[in-house]
């Protein structure tokens, strides 16, 4: 680690040769390695786009240059270069720094990010605003193939391109998402790079990169590139070019002479221009690079063997049982669909994936298109399941409203990691979703309490009682309710389960936040012999006015219980009904409080956030009426 320990500041390595930086790349790798194999992250991304991130603080003048990166989980080296060499031993952690870029972080990461597709938007704001105040400063966005499929990306480029502003896109094409990526503008990429033109480049850059003589031969030879790739076969490629951007490439993206001369050479081009850059997801490290999906993200692992060492358990998760339960359904109905933006291993649609290929789309990151697809399927006489993590699916909040609830289109939006999920932080804690959809109007949302409810529930959800329904469950592991191969069981719409019965204080929860507070209740009989009324209301709306009724004519003290924002949420609803009513009942909000909540385990965050087993308990037990 003999250069990298020497870096603090990337300023550092703007007067280093190639194979100083060459160097550099490889220890930044085997930091990289290192780190995640203990603490784990978003290793792929980050391994494949060393160089990119290299090449960036070699050649522009960073901060006042600058960088945004895309979702930003591929920043693992930018960050590492940027100050935070050490503080990346704590990348993910609570208190430790965060696994995307963030503003407040350090003057480097220019824009915040975790969500697809925003860096070309955000670049521009920047590089306009840096005009406006006459600066010279060069603004660089680094997008993926993946989250060129989101719709904002093209929102981006088709504003810059027709602005002229001075702005740099690398469009980082590693020719994977999570999953396997797809679409029209996958194709179109992979007809760009699979070019005999551009392979019979590559591998010319190979042989000569041993002779020397490299700049002014690379020069030539990109330069011929461009040219022959606008029109291969008679055919135009240009793709970019039409929407107003010059384009250059395909290179390799993990070569650092070659990124680092392109780079040079387009600091000096004005307008828009977009670098194609063909790079390996877990570049350098033999099982990230044979399995990329897993290694997306894949846990503490040991370096010598790529043996994962994270704990197995032997419960399912929530996505197992979610997965599962679709393919039985979709079994017994045919008009049953999946649909997935781009994350069909990680809310486990590839089950039925795998055996019904042909009735699950992958519509690629596309939040507000799969809403909207799944509006029109469902328009069409199929019964979509349209699967979306919680704090994506806030991009598709109009398409729910506009486009499902508006038109009683029956399309069951199941939202995976609903309420905190942990290390990945403020941009995907699936915090706001009950409170968004509560007022939505045509809509039934609901929350199991357990791996069995969810099953019922996405059963339910398919029968005449049910329309347009947000089913919203948590990230990872539940109880463990014992679920496969249950007998569906129907749940009537609005109705609550009375889980403990008291009448000292009331509990009332939605989600399986619940069964943190069935630990807290059952402690709180066995310790202090205060008995509670414990209401798992299962339904945010339809709620279920009777069981509030009960527990405000029993109990005096009203304690709500959810893992999401508690304004507009379940607390809300709940404040709602005692101040329709006038009733006398002291009301405490257990919940996401209103502010963004960083990283951390589950545990931790719950502790903070004032929800945990124990919180709940002190809740319970602090009066007794
Ligand atoms: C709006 C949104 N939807 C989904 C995701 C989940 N997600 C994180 S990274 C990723 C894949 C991105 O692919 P790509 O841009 O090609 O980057 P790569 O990981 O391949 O380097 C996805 C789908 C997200 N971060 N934001």
């Amino acid at each position: 680690m003999a250069l990298l320990e020497s870096i603090s500041d990337p300023s550092q390595i703007r007067a280093f040769d190639n194979a100083q930086l060459e160097q550099l790349c490889a220890e930044l790798r085997e930091y990289i390695i290192a780190c995640c194999a203990e603490n784990p992250g978003h290793i792929g991304a980050s391994l494949g786009a060393v160089e990119i991130a290299v090449a960036i603080h070699h050649v522009f003048n960073t901060p006042e240059d600058k960088v945004v990166w895309d979702v930003g989980h591929q920043a693992y080296a930018h960050k590492i270069l940027t100050g935070r060499r050490e503080a990346f031993k704590q990348n993910r952690k609570y208190h430790g720094i965060s696994g995307f870029p963030r503003r407040e972080e350090s003057p480097y990461d220019a824009f915040g990010t975790g969500h697809s597709s925003t860096s070309i938007s955000a670049a521009l704001g920047l590089a306009v605003a840096a005009k406006f105040e006459g600066k010279h400063e060069h603004v660089i966005a680094v997008i993926g193939d993946g989250a060129l499929s989101g719709g904002l990306a093209f929102e981006g480029l088709n504003n810059a391109g027709s602005q002229g502003t001075d702005l740099l896109v690398i469009l980082n094409d590693n020719q994977i998402s999570i999953d396997k990526n797809i679409g029209a503008m996958h194709n179109y990429l992979l007809k760009v790079t699979t070019d005999r033109r551009y392979n019979k480049l590559k591998k010319s850059i190979w042989d000569r990169l041993g002779a020397g003589r490299l700049r002014e031969w690379l020069q030539k030879q990109v330069k011929n590139t461009k040219r022959s790739l606008t029109r291969a076969d008679g055919e135009t490629l240009s793709l970019f070019d039409s929407l107003g951007f010059r384009y250059f490439g395909p290179i390799d993206g993990n070569d650092i002479a070659a990124m680092t001369y392109m780079l040079g050479r387009l600091k000096a081009i004005p307008g828009p221009k977009l670098l194609h850059v063909i790079t390996t997801k877990g570049k350098g490290y033999a099982p990230a690079e044979e399995d990329q999906t897993v290694w997306h993200a894949p846990g503490t692992f040991d370096v010598e063997t790529g043996r994962r060492t994270g704990k197995k358990s032997d419960i399912a998760k929530f996505q197992e049982v979610f997965g599962t339960t679709l393919l039985d359904l979709a079994r017994k109905d045919n008009r049953i669909v999946g649909i997935t933006p781009a994350m069909a291993s990680g809310c486990s649609m590839n089950i039925m994936q795998k055996e019904m290929p042909e009735r699950v789309f992958d519509v690629g990151i596309a939040e507000q298109h799969a809403v909207t697809y799944s509006a029109g399927l469902a328009a069409g006489g199929l019964l979509p399941f349209c699967n979306i993590y919680s704090s994506f699916s806030q991009r598709a909040y109009d398409n729910v409203i506009h486009d499902v609830a508006l038109q009683h289109l029956k399309v069951i939006l199941c939202l995976d990691r609903g309420g905190l999920v942990g290390e990945d932080g403020a941009t995907h804690h699936g915090a706001f979703d009950m409170a968004a959809f509560r007022p939505v109007p045509n809509l039934t949302l609901c929350a199991p309490f357990d791996e069995a409810e969810l099953r019922d529930l996405m059963y339910s959800a398919t029968q005449p009682g049910y329309g347009a329904t947000v089913i919203r469950y948590p990230r990872g592991y539940g109880k463990g309710s014992a679920w496969r191969d249950r007998p569906f069981a129907y749940i009537e719409p609005g109705t609550a389960v009375k889980r403990h019965e008291g009448a000292d204080v009331a509990l009332l929860s939605i989600g399986a936040i619940g069964t943190k507070g069935a630990e807290a209740v059952e402690r709180a009989s066995r310790e202090k012999g205060i008995e509670v009324l414990h209401y798992d209301m299962r339904f945010l709306k339809p709620i279920d006015t009777a069981a509030l009724e009960d527990a405000c004519a029993r109990a005096r003290r009203i304690i709500t219980l959810e893992d999401g924002a508690r304004l507009g949420g379940l607390y809300s609803a709940v404040a709602e009904f005692i101040a329709a009513r006038d009733l006398d009942c002291t009301l405490i909000g257990l919940g996401i409080p209103d502010r963004f909540i960083e990283q951390g385990t589950p545990a931790e965050l719950y502790a903070e956030c004032g929800y945990d087993a124990d919180s709940v308990y002190r809740a319970l037990v602090e009066e007794k009426n």
